[in-house]
């Protein structure tokens, strides 16, 4: 075999690679740089150390190789393909006779290919008929994706390719640790670096913070939970000392007015005292970002939020105060400038795409919009009165299983929630309240170990299909070899179930055909994929959505003649600031913070069988600030305990300076009694229906009892 032109299986910058077959199950890695679009390649040669280790996943000694079935003993066993489809296909039909089809509930994930996806969400409201579909992207994505439709009527994370940032006087990072979570982008800093324009809103002084040194840009080590308040009086400044760009607001958006009224009270003192950044380098970071918008003649300004400012009870409304500074700046759909967000999953983008959302159908379509309805029905030949409506989002479909009314079978493809999921203690008691448990993975991962029937699927070096990256641009999965054993794709789960379940509609095991069906779902959708072909991104070409017809060229930059709202201009929503759910209090006084290490990915399942990655980071840690560690008696590498409403944990702590002394923070990539969403807070937002995964009180204490240990 040859070198197979791919990309890594992991975050969504999609680093292109090459792959080497070494033998008939491995291959070899090397970086590539793609064609690109106009500025550069996104990865610019690039790979971080888990792109480059990789290929370890494909041969791990534990890779699930053959379907597996729950024995009378309660172990899991071999089975063929056709046994554990029959016996899940069986328990499908009995449950939903008895208790409808909403009794069957299906979980997707952000990292499965835009083929498999949409045959995920297809095989919900066409075999199943169920309207409880749901996937990962709501704890990842969607506080921006409400927030962006919000404002512009669409939501592609960067509405813009990434190497325009490479430009740039100014980027704004709110809540985003791109040096670790994706490290080949922070080559795109270097022009605000240099400029002295690198803002970082963090907590911690993270490796991305640190970028700022040396007058590189500024540091706003706010208190967690108040980027709302910092960005309003960011705004605030920058209306009250005229550096607004009032003719952009009055023609390009709907209330100029409105932006005025909802920061006119966030003077900087006020914002001072909620969220610890002094009044006089707010001052100075909303002046830094004014100079260099395009009104005042400068480079540019990017406005960028990550999970930190996303993964919140108030996320939506965070967001929308970042797009309001943009807006207050003149930025969205301007060259050299604007506001996005960093998608996170291979395919976070696609995956939010193409229906596995509970409110959504291809193309970026709303499942309660009856042209909407008619146009998918008639691609998948049913009635469109016979598709189910909008769904639960995940955490209120994960509370009501196994309760009354509630779906009594679930099927997982592509997430791991017994360790990603808010609040363990009780996604755990409602998996186990479960009748069916179905869980597809490349590995026996926490939750596919808890399940009734496993089924092996294929894993990126194995498959052909596409992914979106971070900027909307559509890529080449491609196989460079065979997969293992009895290994198939999730499309063979779905076709052999709807085939057993009787379902008439067409479900392909190839992902060629898949993307065919695609094309004409998403056709006139927002997410307009119709005019892509394999052949076209095969070619080179670098093709942004939509790409709404065969000649259609894409689009890189959105926004450039309009929003995609109605009347065109982008909507000013009139936001405020509000405290974390679970506020600090006495009992409880700091706050504990979540998020990614460089060596891991998301729970952990493919990086912690990784031996480099592993031995790198091999258990969970929290760090503390020096002085509170001294305070509380807790030394470095010694354990030390959280206490939150939901439970309590005991982990080795590391002590840094590099952390705020209110705060503590905890990697969520380890799973059992190290994940730390064992103490995490549920707490959703309103609009997004995320929970509240960055934000909550915890009380800290030394602890002498074994380091990590979750007690409730
Ligand atoms: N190495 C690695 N890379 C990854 C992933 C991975 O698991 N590992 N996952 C991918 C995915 S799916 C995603 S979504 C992205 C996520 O990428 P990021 O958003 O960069 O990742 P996080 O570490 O979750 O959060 C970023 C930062 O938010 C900070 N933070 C916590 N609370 C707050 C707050 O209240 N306000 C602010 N401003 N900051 C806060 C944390 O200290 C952290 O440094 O990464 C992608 N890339
Ligand atoms: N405390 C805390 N919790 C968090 C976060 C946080 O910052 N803090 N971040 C949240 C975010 S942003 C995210 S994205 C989630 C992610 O968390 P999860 O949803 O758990 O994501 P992964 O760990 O990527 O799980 C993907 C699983 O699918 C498997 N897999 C890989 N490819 C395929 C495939 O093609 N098909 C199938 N069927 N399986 C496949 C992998 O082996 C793995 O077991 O975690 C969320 N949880
Ligand atoms: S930055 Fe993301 S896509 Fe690139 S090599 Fe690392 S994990 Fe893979
Ligand atoms: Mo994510």
């Amino acid at each position: 075999m040859t070198a197979v032109p791919t990309h890594c299986p992991y975050c969504a910058l999609q680093c292109a690679t090459t792959l080497h077959p070494v033998d008939r199950v491995q291959v070899s890695v090397q970086p590539r740089a793609i064609q690109a679009f106009e500025g550069g390649p996104t990865n610019r040669g690039g790979l971080c150390r888990k792109g480059w280790t990789a290929p370890e996943v494909l041969t791990v000694p534990d890779r699930l190789t053959t379907p597996l079935m729950r024995n009378a003993a309660g172990n899991l066993v071999a089975a063929s393909w056709d046994e554990a489809l029959d016996f899940v296909a069986d328990r499908i039909r009995s449950l939903q006779a008895s208790y409808g089809s909403d009794s069957v509930a299906v979980f997707g994930g952000g990292g499965l290919t835009n083929e498999k996806a949409y045959a995920l969400g297809k095989f919900a409201r066409v075999a199943l008929r169920t309207a409880n579909v749901d996937y990962n992207g709501r704890f990842c994505m969607s506080s921006a994706a409400a927030a962006t439709n919000r404002a512009f009527g669409i939501d592609r994370g960067l509405p813009f390719p990434l190497a325009d940032l490479g430009g740039a006087g100014v980027v704004l990072l709110v809540g985003s640790n791109l040096a670790e979570t994706m490290p080949p982008a922070v080559a795109h800093l270097q022009s605000a670096r240099d400029a002295g324009g690198l803002l970082v809103v963090d907590p911690r002084r993270t490796a991305t913070a640190g970028l700022t040194a040396d007058d590189a840009g500024i540091h706003l080590q706010a208190t967690p939970g108040t980027d709302l308040a910092l960005v309003l009086a960011l705004t605030h400044v920058v209306l009250q000392e005229g550096l607004a760009d009032t003719a952009y607001l009055s023609e390009r958006t709907d209330d100029p007015e409105g932006l005025f009224r909802s920061t006119a009270a966030w003077w900087p003192e006020r914002a001072e005292r909620v969220t610890g950044v002094p009044a006089a380098t707010i001052r100075r970071a909303a002046r830094v970002l004014a100079a260099a918008a395009p009104v005042h003649g400068g480079d540019g300004v990017f406005i960028l939020t990550g999970r930190g400012a996303e993964q919140h009870s108030k996320g939506t409304d965070t967001v929308t105060a970042c797009i309001n500074l943009a807006l207050a700046l003149g930025l969205p759909g301007r060259l050299g400038s604007g506001y996005g967000c960093i998608t996170g999953q291979g395919n976070g983008q696609g995956g939010r795409e193409h229906g596995q959302k509970a409110d959504q159908l291809p193309g970026y379509r709303s499942i309660s919009d009856p042209a909407a309805r008619a146009h998918v029905a008639r691609v998948w030949g049913v009635d469109p009165e016979d598709l189910p409506g909008p769904g639960k989002s995940a955490v209120e479909l994960i509370n009501a299983l196994g309760t009354a009314g509630g779906p009594r079978a679930l099927l997982v493809h592509g997430s791991n929630l017994l360790v990603s999921a808010p609040r363990l203690a009780s996604v755990r008691e409602r998996l186990a309240a479960l009748d069916l448990l179905v869980v597809a993975d490349v590995v026996p991962s926490e939750t596919a170990l808890l399940a009734d029937v496993v089924f092996p699927v294929t894993q990126w070096a194995e498959e052909e299909g596409t992914m979106t990256s971070l900027e909307g641009r559509v890529l080449r999965r491609q196989a460079a070899i065979a997969p293992p054993g009895e290994v198939r794709s999730d499309l063979a789960v779905f076709a052999g179930l709807a085939s057993r379940l009787g379902c008439g509609a067409a479900f392909s095991t190839d992902p060629a055909e898949v993307f065919e069906e695609l094309r004409l779902a998403s056709a006139g959708g927002k997410a307009d994929y119709s005019g892509i072909t394999w052949e076209r991104i095969d070619a080179g070409e670098a093709l942004f959505w939509p790409v709404p017809s065969p000649g259609h060229p894409g689009t890189p930059r959105l926004f450039a003649d309009g929003f995609s709202t109605p009347d065109g201009r982008a909507h000013v929503v009139a936001v405020d600031h509000r405290p974390v759910a679970d506020d600090l209090h006495a009992a409880a006084p700091m706050y504990l913070v979540t998020g990614r290490l460089l060596q891991h990915y998301q729970s952990g399942a493919q990086t912690r069988r990784v031996p480099e990655l592993a031995a790198a980071e091999p258990e969970v840690f929290a760090e503390i600030h020096p002085r509170v560690a001294a305070q509380l008696g807790i030394a470095d590498g010694r354990p030390m305990r959280l206490r939150t409403a939901r439970g309590s944990m005991v982990l080795p702590a590391r002590v840094t300076a590099d952390v705020r002394p209110d705060t503590v923070f905890v990697p969520f990539h380890f799973g059992g009694s190290e994940a730390v969403n064992e103490l995490t807070n549920d707490a959703l937002d309103p609009v997004s229906r995320m929970p509240e995964f960055k934000a909550c009180a915890v009380e800290v204490s030394a602890a002498s009892l074994p380091v990590t240990g979750v007690s409730a």
